[in-house]
């Protein structure tokens, strides 16, 4: 593993590049509980802009401590003592940085420890898979601290628990943890053993899918899922049009043809 000659150089995050092709995203102010200050989110959004372009098969997104991330940087947000239109400007910035990951047709799996709040909440509910281990927890502190949530909570994390639960835990400060968050959709993996551990390792699997059906999984179905379902059946069929012809997947459907290719079979 490296740190790539061509990274990016950055202040909160750490980028680590493995020759597959697999970056290692740090979330880095532990000593901040990796807290989202504007200059975090900006790195975000430089990183996920240029990632597919760069080559990035896939990335597993951590944060280095105890905790994922502390949600939105309070101190920060309250030294600045912020107009609405300032602050509706910085939500826009979040949104460009999530959305990039979400739609940006590069698989980010969010290895999660410790607090997942708020923000934070908000950042790993913008990757495609989420890794949970025993000491991970999620909550929407929101309610108690004065404010509103303001990265796409009403809309991400809606989607994977349901309105009403989400409307729970941000009245509440209700945290939700183990294998009870996995069956409400916080998160698709619990470990035993570390998270990141188990993120890198799906990480590795899915950078050996062919680049071109990776970005049609991490961009085609969160485009498709915002249309009409008449739409988004016309959309889908040019989708599989292009990504099911591509030339470099010949080679796996010969394999399959031949009988060389691995067959699917249950679990043992
Ligand atoms: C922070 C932040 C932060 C820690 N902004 N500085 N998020 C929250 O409401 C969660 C707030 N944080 C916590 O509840 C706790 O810090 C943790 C559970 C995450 C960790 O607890 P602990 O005991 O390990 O750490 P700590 O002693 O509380 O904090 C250590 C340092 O991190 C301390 O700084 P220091 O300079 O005094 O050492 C804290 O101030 C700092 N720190 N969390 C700034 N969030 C787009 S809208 C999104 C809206 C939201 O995200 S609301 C949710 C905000």
């Amino acid at each position: 593993m490296t740190q790539a000659a061509n990274a990016q150089s950055f202040e909160n995050l750490e980028i680590e590049q493995q020759d597959n092709g697999v970056s290692i995203v740090w979330l880095n102010r532990p000593t901040k509980r990796n807290a989202l200050d504007t200059a975090t989110i900006e790195e975000l959004v430089s990183f996920f802009s240029t990632a597919h372009r760069n080559g990035v098969k896939a990335v597993v997104l951590a944060g280095k401590g105890d905790h994922f991330c502390a949600g939105l940087d309070l101190v920060e947000h309250w030294k600045a003592d912020r107009s609405p239109d300032d602050f509706m400007h910085v939500c826009l910035r979040w949104h460009e940085a999530f959305n990039k990951m979400e739609y940006g047709g590069v698989p980010v799996i969010a290895a999660l420890q410790g607090a997942v709040v708020g923000g934070g909440l908000e950042l790993a509910s913008a990757a495609h898979i989420r890794v949970i281990d025993q000491s991970t927890y999620f909550a929407l502190p929101e309610g108690q601290r004065g404010i509103f949530t303001g990265g796409g909570a009403t809309i991400r994390v809606s989607d994977m628990i349901g309105k009403y639960r989400m409307i729970d835990m941000i009245l509440t400060g209700r945290v939700y943890q183990g294998q009870e968050a996995v069956e409400l959709g916080l998160a698709q993996y619990i470990t035993e053993g570390s998270s990141f551990d188990k993120a890198l390792e799906l990480a590795d699997k899915i950078a050996e899918n062919l680049p071109l059906t990776n970005y049609a999984i991490c961009s085609a179905i969160s485009h498709l899922n915002n249309m009409s379902g008449m739409d988004a059946a016309y959309a889908e069929a040019v989708v599989a049009g292009v990504v099911n012809t591509q030339p470099a997947a010949r080679e796996r459907l010969e394999a399959f043809a031949n009988k060389t290719a691995a067959r699917v079979r249950p679990n043992s």
